[in-house]
């Protein structure tokens, strides 16, 4: 079978109605109109698994974890640290100290930045970055080079939103000591080609940490095989609750950076003479943690788990190729991000029209999309815009919402023009 068919055969089996019963939300109705929900790479929604998952916990779960001898508290542990297991397995990493709880992508860079700043970076050293990463893979790291004296070196962009392997050699020194590079663009949908960057970096002996926000809902992650030093994604954007994320970091970069924050939790034994740290991963993990976010990310990973991986790719894929074919017939319609490497992100700007303008009309419609800059500012500055509209996909849009979502877009552009 060739390779289309063999698609479509797998897309066959993505039962899309059923897939979306599962998500309470999708019933609901904006402005009088049946919800389409567009904006899943800014969060993502809940399947119900989830929701009950966290109220079941509250009702009946609840004590703090890693502290009390009754059994509720060792129910709770156990809970808990069976989120961490999931979530090992999820990304197919190694041990289960290598996941460390976080609030979300933002504070795992900031964890990596700030104790890799603190430890390894000094005058004159350099961080490699892209021009497509999110604020939350900018900031960081720009916070750590003021605090040391590093400097930061950006991989360009190439007009279709991708970046060249051949940038990323030219900027290697022998001062590199780190690369933080985002796995799919939240503003363009590209898929950066993480394997190879870090196998390259890997020559150098450098370590590569992997923004992986947008990745971890739409691809099966093995971080192994990736060989990522350091990998960050968030519970909210896949399927599971806001406040829960994860830092993947390899044992023996963890062992080796000092702690993050202080507090209960990370230590071993505290003095007012010396302090002794916690070994991993509770020496990252500072204070009560979020105990409902981890069992509501467990039953997110769990309900993924259960779905067919590979036919919800394929699907994905097919819905973003119908909505590029459609967008681009429109009059003044131009994407921006077209790399042949994609994923659920339709990003666009219109002639001689505000993006906020056309999002407020597709709202009108029930229809939920992002406009502006997306947390990605350099991306615009690079395409000489202010912002675009963006609907991206998740694993419960329709091809009958991309129509909605293109003929809403059309009449907009009538009415605005
Ligand atoms: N990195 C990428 C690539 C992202 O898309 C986001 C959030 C983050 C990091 C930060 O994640 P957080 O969970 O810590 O906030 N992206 C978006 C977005 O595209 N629209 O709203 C948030």
């Amino acid at each position: 079978m060739d390779k289309v068919l063999a698609n479509r055969a797998e897309t066959d089996h993505w039962d899309v109605e059923h897939v979306r019963q599962e998500f309470p939300i999708l019933q609901s109705t904006m402005h009088g109109k049946p919800l389409v929900f567009l904006d899943s790479a800014a969060s993502s929604q809940k399947p119900r698994a989830v929701i009950d998952a966290i109220s079941h916990y509250y009702e009946q779960q609840h004590a703090n974890v890693h502290r009390g001898v009754y059994a509720l508290s060792a129910s709770a542990t156990d809970l808990f640290e069976a989120a961490r297991e999931a979530t090992r397995a999820f990304i197919s990493a190694k041990h289960d100290h290598e996941i460390i709880f976080t609030r979300g992508t933002t504070e795992a860079i900031n964890l990596v930045a700030n104790t890799f700043g603190r430890k390894h970076l000094k005058e004159g050293d350099e961080v490699i970055i892209s021009t497509m990463e999110h604020h939350s893979n900018i900031v960081p790291w720009q916070l750590a080079c003021e605090a040391s004296g590093a400097q930061l070196k950006i991989i360009p962009l190439q007009d279709d939103g991708s970046i060249q392997i051949e940038d990323l050699k030219n900027l290697l020194t022998a001062r590199t000591k780190i690369i933080s590079l985002v796995h799919i663009s939240n503003a363009l949908g590209t898929i950066n080609p993480v394997k190879e960057v870090i196998a390259l970096a890997h020559q150098h002996d450098i370590p590569v940490m992997i923004d992986g926000a947008q990745s971890i809902p739409h691809l099966v992650i093995n971080v192994q095989d990736l060989d990522a030093d350091f990998f960050a994604f968030s519970g909210h954007k896949m399927y599971g609750p806001t406040g829960i994320g994860v830092l993947y970091g390899k044992e023996k970069w963890l062992e080796d950076l000092p702690p993050y924050q202080g507090g209960g939790e990370m230590i071993k034994k505290v003095t007012f003479e010396k302090t002794t740290y916690n070994d991993l991963p509770f020496k990252f993990e500072a204070g009560t943690p979020n105990i409902a976010g981890s069992i509501g990310l467990k039953a997110a990973i769990d309900f993924l788990a259960n779905l067919p991986r590979e036919a919800m790719m394929h699907y994905e894929e097919t819905l973003l190729d119908y909505g590029t074919k459609l967008l681009t017939g429109l009059p003044g319609l131009r994407l921006v991000g077209t790399a042949p490497a994609k994923a659920s992100v339709l990003s666009f700007v219109v002639d001689g029209l505000h993006p906020y303008d056309i999002g407020t009309l597709l709202d009108h419609q029930g229809i939920a999309v992002r406009t502006g800059h997306h947390c990605t500012e350099p991306i615009m500055d690079r395409f000489g815009i202010s912002g675009t509209i963006r609907a991206s996909i998740g694993m419960y849009n329709t091809h009958e919402e991309i129509d909605q979502l293109v003929a809403a877009v059309a009449k907009a552009i009538d009415m605005l023009k």
